[in-house]
């Protein structure tokens, strides 16, 4: 029997706990995540603390080690599939807020990208505030993402990119949507760990969001500034 499988979570303090959870997020132990985010539930944190201390936070530590060397990509993704179990407790529950209709999102990773856990975030979080999401998945070609446009006619195109080789798909986005006279249908906002203020404003982007949180807000102020513009 390994260590993990004897250490009882109930037992441990919030903050022992937390710590536990950063290393069963590091094991990809999907199960023991499962229980830690039901733990601290229980124990009346708000949802999205669990998500960024526990969740978020254990991922950043992933990410130093998987840039080190130290962990290779089947580990990771097993820390990615732990990741996605304790978002899955934790998306109702976001959703809950009985927030008012806000508007419609279309959000997918671009070409060449399979990172979605960022992505995901972003769609709960819109979803929680109130937000419509499509979300058209990883990987997406330029005619996906007109194809989504055309077929959900969303207020706002989310794009996330987390590869510096990837980000600037991005631009090509943007570009055929002016080429199309369509860039001013809809607010486009970007984000993803490699992206910065800089890069946004400089491929034509309406808004480049650090986090979920900060997307969940840029999305309001600008649906309300369109709303004025429309109504002046
Ligand atoms: Co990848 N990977 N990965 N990876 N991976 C990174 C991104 C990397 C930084 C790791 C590292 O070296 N430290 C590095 C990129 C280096 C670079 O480009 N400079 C890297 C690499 C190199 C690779 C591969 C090339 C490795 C290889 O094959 N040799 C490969 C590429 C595959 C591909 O896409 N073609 C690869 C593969 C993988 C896995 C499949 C193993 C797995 C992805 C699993 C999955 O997503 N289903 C994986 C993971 C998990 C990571 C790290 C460790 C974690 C990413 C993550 O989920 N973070 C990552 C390290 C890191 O980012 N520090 C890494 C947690 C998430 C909540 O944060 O995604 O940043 P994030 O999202 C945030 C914000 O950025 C923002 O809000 C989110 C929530 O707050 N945001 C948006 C994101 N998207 C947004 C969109 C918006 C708004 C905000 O729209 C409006």
């Amino acid at each position: 029997m390994s260590e993990e499988e004897d250490i009882d979570l109930r037992s441990l303090s919030d903050e022992d706990l937390v710590a536990q959870m950063h290393d069963d997020l590091y094991d990809g132990l999907a199960e023991e995540i499962e229980e830690g985010v039901e733990i601290l539930l229980e124990r009346k944190w708000p949802a999205y603390k669990v998500l960024t201390d526990a969740l978020v936070e254990g991922m950043r530590i992933v990410g130093v080690d998987f840039r080190d060397g130290i962990l290779f990509v089947p580990e990771v993704l097993m820390s990615a599939n732990a990741m996605k179990a304790g978002m899955a407790i934790l998306r109702p529950l976001l959703a809950e807020a009985g927030a008012p209709r806000m508007g419609k999102m279309v959000i997918g990773t671009v070409k060449g990208d399979i990172h979605d856990i960022g992505k995901n975030l972003v769609s709960m979080m819109m979803e929680g505030a109130g937000f419509d999401v499509i979300d058209i998945g990883i990987n997406n070609p330029v005619e996906a993402y007109l194809e989504a446009l055309e077929e959900h006619k969303p207020d706002i195109l989310g794009m996330s990119a987390l590869l510096t080789t990837t980000m600037p798909y991005m631009k090509v986005v943007i570009d055929t949507l002016e080429e199309k006279g369509l860039r001013d249908d809809y607010i486009v906002m970007v984000g993803g760990a490699p992206l910065n203020e800089e890069f946004g404003e400089a491929i034509g982007a309406d808004a480049y969001c650090r986090d979920a949180a900060v997307a969940v807000e840029m999305a309001k102020e600008l649906i309300a500034r369109k709303h004025n513009q429309m109504g002046a």
